[in-house]
């Protein structure tokens, strides 16, 4: 008797969370499914919630707003979002040596910078999170070693940064992590 109800318990509450999922509005659930501002502003029904970090088609409540740009507000469009300033050349380094990524960002809103920061850098098809501090409009990376777990001259790497521990900001700075003993070449091998 007590299977059963536990049993009919579980089947109501999965009837509620599939009720819950799929709305019966195809567009809302599109924009539910969009995890970065500049994707969710492509869609002309969709809005940012900045500090929830979420796209909607409904409200974002008491929440900084950006919508798309065919609409008339304060902040419409992408160039509102929050996000990282992709540097004017790629950055290299030299396998094997401690790094500090540092990590330009804009349009940031002050709510954000009292949050704990952290990197996610990916290297080689590895992933690692690691902390950051926010000092002005710079994130630095809690230092790392980059080293090649491959046999190649290079491997290519990025980093994104998130705020409030989980939240990705837009963007990502990529780079690359040479070998000098098989490329000695590289910018990074050079200095
Ligand atoms: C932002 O969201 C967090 C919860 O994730 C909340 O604690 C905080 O008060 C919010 N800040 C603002 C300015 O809305
Ligand atoms: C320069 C450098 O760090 N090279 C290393 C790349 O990875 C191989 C395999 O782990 C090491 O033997 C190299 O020393």
């Amino acid at each position: 008797m007590k299977t059963l109800t536990a049993l009919l318990a579980v089947t109501a509450v999965l009837a509620t969370l599939s009720i819950v999922e799929a709305s019966n509005d195809p567009q809302s659930d599109i924009c539910e499914q969009l995890s970065s501002c500049a994707t969710c502003l492509s869609k002309s029904y969709c809005a940012w919630c900045v500090n929830k970090s979420k796209c909607t088609k409904s409200s974002c409540g008491n929440d900084n707003v950006i919508y798309p740009k065919r609409v008339k507000a304060l902040m419409s469009g992408p160039q509102f979002c929050p996000k990282i300033v992709r540097p004017e050349k790629e950055l290299a380094f030299e396998s094997g040596k401690k790094q500090i990524l540092s990590v330009k960002i804009t349009q940031i809103y002050i709510y954000m910078a009292f949050t704990t920061w952290k990197c996610r850098i990916s290297l080689d098809g590895e992933e690692m999170d690691v902390n950051a501090v926010l000092l002005s409009d710079e994130v630095y990376c809690d230092a790392v070693v980059l080293s090649n777990k491959s046999d190649k001259a290079e491997a290519e790497g990025s980093v994104t940064v998130l705020w409030e521990q989980n939240k990705p900001l837009d963007g990502s700075v990529l780079f690359k992590v040479c070998r000098c003993d098989l490329d000695p070449s590289c910018v990074a091998c050079k200095e």
